[in-house]
């Protein structure tokens, strides 16, 4: 209860994450390419510091940790030599928050076969699926059904998913997504 005080900001991430993990340790990945808005959404939830680590093996990884919640971040795409790397990170994956800039129909392919090797990971077999549309407020952005079908959602298999507008810059989005979660999302 006193967890839903603390997430002033997001409405969204109290319901979701209070209702269904209760107190034990839960750990949500928010992934995607580079530039579709994960910073910026690590931000808005404002919850405590980000720490960015940059292992030796070289991508950034940005955590905050908030009592019982820990968000990791990175970039996905690039160099395909480092990936065995995120292994590291994906153990006890609850949710996993896929950031799309809806605006980028050039990589949306990429975005799409870098979210389903993702899916592939044993490890995030059981992870439910958040798929952030963002970028909502530009002129020229994709429609969350329109993103959903380029990401290849409707084909997934055991996978429980749901995709939302946002707006990581005008904060847009997150309170929608939080009152359609509470109705869909089972674990
Ligand atoms: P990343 O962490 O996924 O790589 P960032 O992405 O959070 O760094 O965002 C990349 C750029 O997109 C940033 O702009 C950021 O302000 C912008 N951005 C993020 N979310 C939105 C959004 O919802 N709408 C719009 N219009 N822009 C967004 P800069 O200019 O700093 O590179
Ligand atoms: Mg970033």
């Amino acid at each position: 209860m006193g967890q839903a005080n603390i997430w002033t900001y997001s409405g969204f991430f109290s319901s979701l994450f209070s209702g269904l993990f209760g107190t034990r340790e839960m750990r949500i990945l928010i992934l995607g390419l580079d530039g579709a808005g994960k910073t910026t959404i690590l931000y808005r939830l404002q919850v405590g510091e980000v720490v960015t680590t940059i292992p030796t093996i070289g991508f950034n990884v940005e955590t905050v940790t908030y009592k019982n919640l820990k968000f990791q971040v990175w970039d996905l795409g690039g160099q395909t030599s480092i990936r065995p790397y995120w292994r590291c990170y994906y153990s006890n994956t609850d949710a996993v928050i896929y950031v799309v800039d809806s605006n980028d129909r050039d990589r949306m392919g990429i975005s799409k076969s870098e979210l389903v090797a993702m899916l592939e990971e044993e490890e995030l077999k059981k992870a439910i699926l958040v798929v952030f549309a963002n970028k909502q407020d530009m002129d020229q952005a994709m429609t969350p059904a329109e993103v959903a079908n380029s990401l290849g959602l409707p084909a997934l298999k055991d996978r429980k998913w749901q995709i939302f507008k946002t707006s990581a810059t005008k904060g847009t989005g997150l309170d929608e997504a939080m009152e359609c979660t509470e109705l869909h999302v089972h674990v």
